[in-house]
């Protein structure tokens, strides 16, 4: 009896520790809010493995055709405002769009410093030296949105953003965000 009772009294010691191991890499802030959230310690966010990037062509200065493609501004960095790498949401997909360093403005409008959002939906490569293609899986924001809602099948999905100029031509260099995956329920 005294033993296994000690054994059970060990054990959870043990678990104890695996969960002081396991939560060792997050912050105090962010283990506070867990336990406020009622969050159970073994359903601990586990990080999702980074999406694999998109295969793009090396950005070129000026196109085949004579283009000189629109200067990127230094530091200009797009990315997912609400939505990150692993997460689980629900269908529409509200998606809002962050960008620094450079502004937005519609397509057709040339103007230093500025593009326009695209929506890259499950897609695998992308061409930095044309006009990005317009169709369901490459979205135009061509009004100068900056956010979107989008239907999507439940499963996995990625998706990636990038701004192009007035001629849906990305900058150069290219002003892409990260790709992430998102799961649909
Ligand atoms: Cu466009």
């Amino acid at each position: 009896m005294t033993i296994s009772l000690r054994a059970a009294q060990l054990g959870l010691v043990a678990a104890a520790m695996l969960v002081l191991t396991g939560c060792a890499r997050h912050n105090h802030a962010a283990m506070h809010a867990m336990h406020h959230g009622g969050m159970h310690h073994g359903a601990m966010m586990a990080k999702a493995a980074p999406t694999a990037p998109v295969s793009i062509t090396a950005s070129t200065p000026t196109l085949a055709s004579g283009y000189q493609k629109v200067a990127a501004a230094p530091e200009a960095r797009v990315y997912f405002a609400n939505l990150r790498n692993g997460a689980t949401v629900t269908s529409p997909v509200k998606v809002v769009f962050g960008l620094a360093g450079m502004g937005v403005a519609p397509a057709g409008v040339e103007k230093a410093g500025t593009g326009h959002h695209h929506l890259l939906i499950d897609v695998a490569a992308v061409d930095a030296n044309a006009p990005l293609p317009a169709n369901d899986q490459f979205r135009h924001f061509g009004l100068g949105q900056t956010e979107t809602s989008v239907e999507l099948k439940p499963g996995t999905h990625t998706l990636q953003l990038i701004v192009a100029d007035q001629n849906h031509i990305p900058h150069h260099p290219v002003v892409i965000s990260e790709r992430i995956t998102i799961t649909v329920k």
